[in-house]
Formats: structure tokens, sequence, C-alpha cells
């Protein structure tokens, strides 16, 4: 059995294991990551787009701001397109000069993985059956399996960064475990396609035939969305129809903003809202997708997982500097109070943005006259604002 010694035990190498590993590193506390996937998988799997200042500001500190800087796309608004109509929010001028940067997450995720190799941040991939113990302890203990041999990581503290499928939430005791979930009636068939984008910002589409998101990943690729049925077989939905589908979601005036190319990533993401509570027991600390889903409508997973990891290395720092425990046993309180605001805020987009069938008609027009009145009202529209560009942490 190899044993290794280490501050904190992190399961999980996307954006909030990555991220916290290369904070505390800064601050010289030790972590060691363990990754259940290989590297090229890790770094191909196609998610989110959308960066909030407080993540923008967030990667700098953990030094892996350049490459975002130089290529990422500053949104300054957005586009609601409803009833055939196209109105800017205009994030700026509604928020004192706030936005948002369009930055691939596979790229945060290559630029984190790189940071963490060049600072010679301990990083394992392939790691098999990762297990939690002794978390109601001072000595917590992951265990695993590489290949032959089994691996045992010692530790002051674990980070359960491990996404909605890991096994970090699972080591909270029913007794203790809150639940709360909403699954939606429908998903999101999202592709990616070699063409520029002929607008220079996101357009949301509500519309009879459902909702339908206009986005981008860089000046060459595009990434769009239609609402779709959760079982959705990709088979029936050939690239044609799924350019001829978005056409007929945007306005007529838009539709010529839509520029065919080769699509080479399609796939179907189900909707849900989800919190567990709390996200600490023991030892153990939850953050990101480990925690909380959010449907993607308001572009917050990602940047919920950083604001977790901001409270998560500051609580960590300031125990290891000053033996002060006040940031870790708040922490958990800390993070839920702004998870909730941001799940508030994906459910209130997603419900007003999406079509839920025909039983659903009273629904319906209550969401349209909820956009028009936030399509008409600077007091409503700076407040669609200040939640899309990120409360602050
Ligand atoms: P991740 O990224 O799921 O990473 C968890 C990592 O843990 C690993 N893991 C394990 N490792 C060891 N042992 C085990 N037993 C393990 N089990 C799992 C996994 O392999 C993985 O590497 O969670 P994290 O770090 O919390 O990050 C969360 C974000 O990935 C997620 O919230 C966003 O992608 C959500 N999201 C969006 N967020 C935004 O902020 N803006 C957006 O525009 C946005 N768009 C999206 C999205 C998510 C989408 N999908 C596919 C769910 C669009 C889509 C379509
Ligand atoms: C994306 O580009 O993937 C994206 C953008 C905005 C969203 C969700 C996803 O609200």
């Amino acid at each position: 059995m190899g044993v290794t010694r280490t501050q904190v035990g992190i399961i999980g190498a996307g954006p909030a294991g990555l991220l916290l590993a290369q904070l505390l590193d800064k601050a010289g506390i030790s972590s060691v990551v363990l990754e259940r996937r290989d590297r090229a998988y890790v770094e191909g799997r196609i998610r989110a787009g959308v960066l909030e200042q407080g993540t923008v500001d967030l990667l700098h500190q953990a030094g892996v701001g350049a490459r975002l800087d130089r290529e990422g796309l500053i949104h300054k608004g957005i586009y609601f397109s409803v009833q055939d109509r196209r109105t800017q929010i205009d994030l700026e001028d509604l928020t004192g000069g706030k936005h948002v940067v369009v930055y691939g997450q596979t790229e945060v995720t290559k630029d984190l993985i790189a940071a963490r190799f060049s600072a010679g941040g301990d990083l394992r991939f392939d790691c098999e059956g990762v297990a939690i113990h002794d978390v109601e302890t001072d000595r917590p203990r992951l265990t695993y399996q590489s290949g032959e041999e089994r691996h045992e990581v010692q530790c002051d503290f674990i980070a359960g960064c491990d996404g909605f499928h890991g096994p970090s939430r699972e080591a909270l005791p029913a007794s203790v475990l809150n639940v709360y979930e909403r699954v939606y009636p429908f998903g999101w068939l999202g592709i990616l396609a070699e063409a520029p984008p002929v607008v220079d910002e996101l357009i949301y589409s509500r519309h009879p035939r459902g909702f339908a998101l206009y986005s981008m990943r860089s000046m060459s690729v595009v990434r769009h969305y239609i609402q779709c049925v959760p079982d959705t077989d990709l088979e029936d939905w050939p690239d044609d129809r799924i350019w001829e589908e978005l056409r007929l979601r945007l306005a007529p005036e838009d539709q010529h903003l839509l520029k065919t190319g080769r699509v080479f990533e399609k796939s179907v993401t189900p909707m849900r809202s989800f919190v567990a509570e709390p996200m600490r027991f023991g030892r153990l600390f939850l953050a990101g997708d480990a925690a909380h889903i959010v449907p993607p409508t308001g572009a917050k997973g990602l940047n919920l997982a950083a604001g977790d990891v901001h409270y998560l290395s500051r609580a960590l720092i300031s125990f290891y500097a000053n033996n002060d425990v006040a940031g870790l046993d708040g922490y958990s309180q800390t993070a839920l109070a702004r998870v909730w605001k941001a799940q508030r805020f994906s459910w209130w987009m997603t419900s007003m943005l999406h079509n839920f069938g025909p039983s659903q008609d009273f629904d319906a027009r209550v969401c349209e006259a909820e956009l028009a009145y936030v399509l008409s009202s600077r007091a409503a529209m700076t407040s669609l604002a200040e939640n899309y560009v990120g409360l602050p942490f």
C-alpha cells in the first residue's frame, strides 16, 4: 500500500477541485487531488461557457488568468428574443460596468491542470474506487486503487469536489443530509459547430416551439442549444434538423445570424435544480456540483463551484495561518446562502424561458407577462443583470 500524507485531500479534478488545489498551493498548503477519469477525458468534457467576474478574479488569483485574458470574449450584454422581437439587456449599463466573459470550461480545466503540474502539484488521474474514511476524527483518510496497487492519502481535511455522481455526498449520514430537488420536464440538446458567431452577445429565445440559446466559444466556434424532451435520442436529430429547429426558434429578422458549420459535438443535458445540505460533515467539505446542481439557463453552475471554492479556500487558509476555525464552521451556511440565491435565479430564468407544455397554459401566460414586464422595466432588468453578472462572494 502506497501511503501519502498531505494537508487537504481533494476528490475530483473538475474546476472546483483543481481551483481549490491551486489556491491552497499559492498559500503554501499541500493537497493531493484524486480523479477517477484520465486527463484527456477531463480536458475534453464540454460544458459551461460563461464566467462571472468573480470567477475570472479567482482564476487570476490562482495564477491562470493569462490565456483567459487573451482569448476570453467579454460580453457586455445579452439578448432576449421573445415573440419575434430581440431586446438587449445591457449588463454593463445596468450593473455599473460589470460584464461576463465567454471562455470554455474545457479551457479553464486545461489551464488549471497545466498550472498544477508546472507547480509540481500532486494530481492523480485514473484513481478507482476512491473511498472516504474517518471524517469524524481529526485524521481523515482517502483510499483508492490504481492498477494493481492500493493507495492511502492521510490528511487533515477532505474536499468533496467530485461532481453530482461522486461518492462525497453519500458520505453524509442520512440522518444529517437534507436534499431539495426539482426535475424539469425537458432537457437541452446542445451542439458545438465550426462557424463564426455573427452576433456579439448570447441570444436567449422563448418560442412556442421551445427555448433556444445562441451561444459561442470563440470567434470560430458556436455553441447552440434547443429545448428537447428529456429522453431525446440523438439518432432522431441529424445536424440539418437541429439547424432548422434553431432557425425556427429565432425571430425572423435574426434567422440570418445562424451560420451553419461542421457539428463536432452533440449531447443532451437533463435539467434539474438540486441542493444538498449541509455542505460539511466533520472534516469533509462539499464544493460545486457535489452539493448542488442548477439548470444551465442562468449560466451559474461553474460560477457557483468557484464561489464555494472561494469560501472554502479562505477558511482553510485562515485555519492554517491562525488556527482560526470560524471560516470552516461557517462554510456550509455561508456557501448555501449564495447557492440558494443562484438557485432562485436559475429556476426563474428556466421557468420564464421554457415551454412547459399544453397543460400549463395559465403558467405560460404568466411567464409571457413576466417577460414582457422584465423587458419593459429598468428596475426588473437591473435585477436580472445583477444576478446574471454574479452576486458578490
Ligand atoms: P465536475 O466538473 O463534475 O467535476 C467533478 C470531477 O470529479 C470527478 N469524479 C471523481 N473523482 C474521483 N473519484 C470519484 N469517485 C469521482 N466521481 C467523480 C469527475 O470525473 C470530475 O472530473 O464538478 P465541479 O468541479 O463541481 O464543476 C461544476 C461544473 O462542471 C458545472 O457546474 C458546470 O459545467 C455547469 N454548467 C455551466 N456552468 C456555468 O457556470 N456556466 C455555464 O454556461 C454552464 N453551462 C453547464 C453548462 C453544464 C452543462 N452540462 C453538461 C451539465 C452547460 C451544460 C450543457
Ligand atoms: C454555453 O455557452 O454553454 C452556455 C451559455 C449560457 C448559458 C448556458 C450555457 O446560460
